[in-house]
């Protein structure tokens, strides 16, 4: 596994890293959740910003990214993404989950960001399974990491004990496949 990825338990909005990752909704107007803890965290200045960004350019896709100041948060920026709610695996879940890991790192690396912290993007309200979520997470953002040099960490922040295990069992595992 790429040395460069990093997992830690805690809360999101309390990273130093450049740039923070919100599972949002396609509205961009806030909600529950990390989404609820980040705009609460970061203050008005983030919602501001996301109603601009609705306002030019309509609701964000999912498996799409935008970024936002961050506010009054320790990271510089707010990206948001949109991850897929899970409807049963068969409706492109997989693809639109990774595509959100990966439309955020990309614009990361537009942004000249080297640091970001990820949630586990639509595990929550949007019931995804963790099990499947987390060895598919790791392994995208590992893809992305191995093709370029620019980034130099990105960490996972999972929130609970037992969401924090899974990810770590599928970081083992994945550190023991042969590449
Ligand atoms: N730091 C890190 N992880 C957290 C935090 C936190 N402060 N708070 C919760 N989590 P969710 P989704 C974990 O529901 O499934 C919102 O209403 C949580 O334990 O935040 O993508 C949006 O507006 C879970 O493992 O995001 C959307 O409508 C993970 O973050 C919808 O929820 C993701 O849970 C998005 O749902």
């Amino acid at each position: 596994m790429d040395k460069r990825i990093v997992l830690a338990q805690g809360d999101i909005t309390r990273q130093d890293t450049a740039a923070i990752v919100n599972a949002a909704n396609s509205s961009l107007l806030g909600g529950g959740g990390v989404d609820g803890a980040i705009h609460a965290a970061g203050g008005p200045a983030i919602l501001a910003e996301c109603k601009q960004i609705v306002a030019r350019q309509g609701r964000c896709p999912v498996g799409g990214a935008v970024l936002t100041t961050g506010g009054n948060l320790k990271a510089r920026y707010v990206i948001h993404t949109v991850g897929p709610v899970w409807r049963g695996g068969r409706h492109n879940e997989d693809k639109l989950l990774a595509d959100a890991y990966t439309n955020c790192l990309a614009l990361a690396l537009e942004h000249h960001i080297r640091s970001i912290a990820f949630p586990s993007i639509s595990t929550g309200a949007y019931r995804f399974p963790i099990e499947r979520a987390a060895p598919l997470a790791l392994s995208t953002v590992a893809a992305f990491l191995a093709e370029r040099d620019q980034l130099d960490q990105v960490r996972f922040v999972l929130f609970g004990e037992r969401d924090f295990s899974i990810y770590r069992a599928a970081y083992e595992r994945l550190t023991q496949e042969p590449s």
